[in-house]
């Protein structure tokens, strides 16, 4: 039978029942099967899922502040901010004062974001930094925005503290496969990562939890991304994919960019093995066409930064966003 046969008479068909069913038995081959899915169907069972729990008109928008940049004794091999890649040109900076941050957070109100997010540049915090993280977060929450933050590993106590704080999320990524792993970081291990992620779940803090796309990883290491981050023991309630964002000066800078196609079926994967998540398109946002994040939403994220910058790379000026959004008939989330 040729191709053309073979398509015209039994073409590959998205699996039906069942679509928006909270699972954590998924297997890799399930992972690799929807991988595997034509384009169509594949986006088709991905809306379907995000219908049944979201509004597919709405996006969520959050808004990023790096509070303490630069520095890192981590050698994650995608960071501008580890102190192991100094060509990268980051500066090291001390924590920024209170009050600095929630002049940062009142403007991020003002221009739309609902939830604000603070990240640091550190392997954990300090106990004597998380004085001045918890009035942070407790100055961001009185403004009435929602508060995240990413602090690198966190021990029960402090995961603890930060819950007491009012914190709202905490951001920890998995960032890859388990097996690719140790290619990209090797100053702390997987383990550690789900440990800091069981502080945080067993704290009663949300967790967002996600990865990067566009490593040089092989698309078995983006199945087992997905399959590691779907088989927690409760799904993340926020999980960000992210487009590797190529620094100059990092040792992935030259790395041959992963196909945009995969990046969006990994957003549909992720989307309709965690229903009831919210999906983050998150960095990688500026080289993006608007197509191309138009095939993001429609694959079943919901959630962006929003903002010129993130941490320390630039993302789409609000203007750009709030005409894509416009011109998508979309709107933030209230
Ligand atoms: N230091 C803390 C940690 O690593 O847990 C918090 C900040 S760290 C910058 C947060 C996440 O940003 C990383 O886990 C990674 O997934 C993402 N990230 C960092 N650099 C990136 C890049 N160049 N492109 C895409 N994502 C990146
Ligand atoms: C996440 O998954 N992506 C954000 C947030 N969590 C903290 C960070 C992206 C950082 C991109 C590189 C930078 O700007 O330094
Ligand atoms: Fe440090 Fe976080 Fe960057 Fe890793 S990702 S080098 S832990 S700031």
């Amino acid at each position: 039978m040729d191709d053309r046969t073979r398509l015209a008479s039994e073409p590959a068909r998205a699996p039906l029942p069942q679509a928006a069913t909270i699972r954590h038995d998924w297997t890799r081959e399930d992972i690799r099967a929807l991988f595997d899915l034509p384009f169509p169907e594949l986006i088709f069972l991905a809306q379907r899922v995000h219908r049944e729990r979201f509004d597919p008109r709405e996006v969520q928008i959050s808004t990023l502040l790096s509070v303490k940049t630069g520095g890192c004794s981590e050698d994650c091999g995608y960071c501008p901010q580890s102190a192991h890649h100094h060509e990268a040109g980051v500066k090291a900076g001390k924590l920024m004062e209170v009050d600095a941050v929630l002049a940062e957070a009142k403007a991020a109100k003002d221009a739309g974001a609902s939830r604000f997010c603070m990240g640091a540049a550190w392997r954990s915090p300090k106990d004597r930094d998380l004085d001045d993280i918890c009035a942070m977060v407790e100055g961001v929450r009185e403004l009435g925005l929602e508060t995240c933050m990413t602090l690198g590993m966190l021990t029960k106590d402090q995961a603890h503290r930060l819950k007491d704080s009012g914190l709202d999320y905490y951001n920890h990524n998995l960032d890859t496969s388990p097996e690719f792993y140790g290619n990209i970081i090797t100053t702390r291990t997987y383990q550690d990562r789900l440990d800091t992620l069981s502080h945080v779940r067993e704290a009663g803090i949300n967790v967002c939890c996600g990865g990067i796309v566009g490593m040089g990883e092989t698309r078995e290491d983006r199945v087992g991304m997905v399959h590691s981050l779907a088989t927690l023991p409760e799904h993340p309630e926020s999980v960000p994919i992210n487009l590797l964002v190529q620094v100059e000066g990092t040792p992935l800078a030259k790395v041959v960019p992963v196909d945009g196609l995969e990046f969006v079926r990994t957003i549909a994967v992720a989307r309709i093995t965690m229903p009831a998540s919210m999906v983050r398109l998150s960095a990688g946002r500026e080289e993006m066409s608007d197509e191309m994040q138009a095939l993001c939403f429609v694959a079943g994220a919901n959630s962006i930064f929003y903002g010129t910058k993130l941490l320390t790379t630039p993302n789409p000026e609000p203007d750009r966003d709030m005409l894509l959004l416009h011109k998508l008939g979309m709107t933030p989330m209230k």
